[in-house]
């Protein structure tokens, strides 16, 4: 008997493709709801590190789709982790199989239920890591996912995670976003 989580969780993949359009880009790859299921998806398919620049893996509960205009992340925003260039090797696929066995393993509590999904960006000048909420107003929620993703990935460093809402990043001209938290 396989071990059942709680959710369903969709995987998808994004591969650039300047003839297309963003969300064309976007793949789904597979669904699964047990543990034994997420492995062998797991041990299948390429790590983050080794996939090509401006490719992106998401994990998200099923009927989610990795996207703004997803009526469950239109009101959200995320938890931003920028990683460095030299992390790609030490850190991106440590971090990346942590965050996303604290969303399978409904890690963040009560707080789970705000838990859209999960994101890694591969990108030349430093990969991201995003953890994906319903509602960037929830503030109690947002800062106990936020704690216990530190804490889960081992950063110490003070004011080194980031949460925007994705009202901002849509906005956002080329800068950097204004966040709305911080732990
Ligand atoms: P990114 O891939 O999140 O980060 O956004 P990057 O700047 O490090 O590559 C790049 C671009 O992809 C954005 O400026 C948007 O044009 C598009 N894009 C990204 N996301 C997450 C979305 C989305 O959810 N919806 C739409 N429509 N476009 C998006």
């Amino acid at each position: 008997i396989k071990h059942p989580l709680q959710n369903q969780w969709t995987l998808w993949f994004f591969k650039p493709d300047r003839a297309k359009g963003w969300e064309e880009n976007l793949r789904e790859v597979i669904c699964f709801d047990t543990i034994e299921d997420f492995w062998s998806t797991h041990n299948h398919i390429k790590s983050a590190s080794e996939l090509s620049a401006g490719c992106d893996y998401s994990l998200f509960k099923a009927g989610i789709k990795p996207m703004w205009e997803d009526p469950r992340n239109k009101n959200g925003g995320r938890w931003l982790i920028n990683l460095d260039k030299k992390q790609r090797s030490s850190e991106l696929d440590n971090y990346w199989l942590e965050v996303i066995l604290c969303l399978i393993g409904e890690a963040f509590e009560e707080s789970s239920e705000d838990i859209c999904g999960a994101v890694v960006n591969i990108r030349p000048k430093g990969d991201k890591l995003s953890i994906w909420t319903a509602d960037c107003t929830n503030r109690d929620g947002i800062m106990k996912i936020g704690q216990k993703l530190k804490e889960s990935l081992g950063i110490t460093t003070r004011g080194s995670i980031v949460y925007e809402a994705h009202n901002d990043s849509m906005k956002k001209s080329g800068s950097v976003a204004k966040f709305r938290y911080t732990v």
